[in-house]
């Protein structure tokens, strides 16, 4: 540490002994504790007084979009972080640290879901109206978004600025940053609005990729190497290991996210379906197109990717005809056996239970 002098900065205040093993402090209350102060450390002015309407404007943006979800990326570098500890003593503040972190994966989150939101033109998320659909936000969503991804760099430089993990946390957040604005473009490239259908694109391989990188990088690998990092694990082998496991783990998150958009419950999701409208290489079109006649073939190519209910309803008609729900069923099982078969493979030095924990809060999900 020496001069260049990171510290922790005490954070909620708490009484010797308090908040152990026991006390009342549920892990979702003490992690929502540091979401508090991270919104006044990021939004309280020791700056320019000029900026001050731009910081009101910027605790509503973190407010609204932040906090809300079901923050099982978040909570998993904590519940990761004290699995790899679990043998050494942990003291108070290094949880904190990880909770810092976790919800550093929550605003990369939150920034992407806020463009995310505007390019595939939803309509709501965790139950409220999408943050560009509220009133009085439209456009400005867009540097809202630069703004919940900048402020991720502010915490980790406030936070971590001399750690010896700090250079590898900064690589890491850039390199899945990075990754998934990838896999958000393979999203969006393969299906163009204004270009014609081309079912001929949507390859189970093209699928792989775009949810490799849209979604499992940064919601499964980067919540459990970053507390790795935290941990003092840098080895190459063991991230190498990790990234095996939760790579799988993520497609099959994705699969989910798209049997759901279609077949959740939009009150207990939080969210309206878009993807058939929308013309998105998803799950169920990929796998539609695997087992569909020539007749349901070009059902599917006349409504796939139009907005109006009858042509929703058509598509959907083809894949209750095909019983994709079955299909679905029948993946989860067989994603349940392939994953737990790849947590005895791969985990090596690391303790299964960080995978375990991390699948069980997610299989058979509704929301
Ligand atoms: C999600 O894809 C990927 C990112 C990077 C947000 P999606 O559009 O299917 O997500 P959602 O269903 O939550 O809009
Ligand atoms: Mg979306
Ligand atoms: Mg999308
Ligand atoms: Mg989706």
């Amino acid at each position: 540490s020496g001069d260049t002098c990171w510290y922790i900065k005490p954070i909620w205040g708490m009484a010797k002994g308090e908040g152990r093993k026991g006390d009342a402090l549920t892990e979702m209350e003490s992690f929502d504790k540091t979401f508090a102060y991270i919104l006044d450390e990021l939004t309280t002015a020791d700056q320019d007084p000029g900026v001050k309407e731009a910081l009101v404007w910027f605790r509503r943006v973190l407010e609204f979009n932040v906090p809300h979800g079901k923050k099982n990326r978040g909570l998993s570098v904590v519940a990761t972080y004290k699995l790899l500890k679990r043998s050494s003593h942990i003291p108070e503040e290094d949880d904190q640290q990880a909770a810092i972190l976790g919800w550093c994966v929550e605003m990369l989150q939150a920034f992407f879901l806020v463009a995310d939101d505007i390019m595939d033109q939803s309509h709501t998320r965790r139950g409220q109206p999408c943050w560009y659909k509220t009133k009085d936000v439209g456009l400005v969503a867009i540097n809202d978004a630069f703004f919940l991804e900048n402020a991720v760099y502010s915490l980790i430089k406030s936070h971590f600025s001399g750690q010896p993990c700090y250079v590898k946390i900064l690589e890491l957040f850039h390199e899945v940053t990075m990754q998934t604005i990838t896999g958000q473009c393979l999203d969006m490239v393969s299906s163009r609005p204004d270009e014609p259908l081309d079912f001929t694109r949507f390859t189970s391989q093209r699928y792989d990729s775009i949810v490799k990188y849209k979604t499992a990088y940064y919601s499964f690998y980067l919540p459990v190497a970053l507390a790795m990092y935290l941990a003092g694990i840098y080895d190459a082998d063991s991230h190498q290991r990790a990234k095996v496991i939760l790579l799988e783990m993520g497609h099959f998150f994705q699969v989910q996210d798209d049997y759901l958009d279609c077949y959740g419950e939009p009150e207990v999701l939080g969210k309206i379906g878009t993807d058939i409208q929308d013309k998105k290489c998803g799950w169920l079109i990929v796998e539609a197109l695997k087992l569909c006649s020539p007749e349901q073939r070009q059902s599917l190519e006349k409504n796939y990717g139009i907005d109006t209910a009858e042509n929703i309803a058509a598509v959907k008609e083809v894949y209750r005809a095909l019983g994709m729900e079955d299909i679905y069923r029948q993946f989860e099982e067989d994603s349940a056996v392939r994953i737990k078969g790849l947590i005895k493979q791969f985990s090596g030095e690391l303790p299964e239970s960080i995978f375990e924990s991390f699948f069980n809060k997610i299989f058979k999900r509704n929301k």
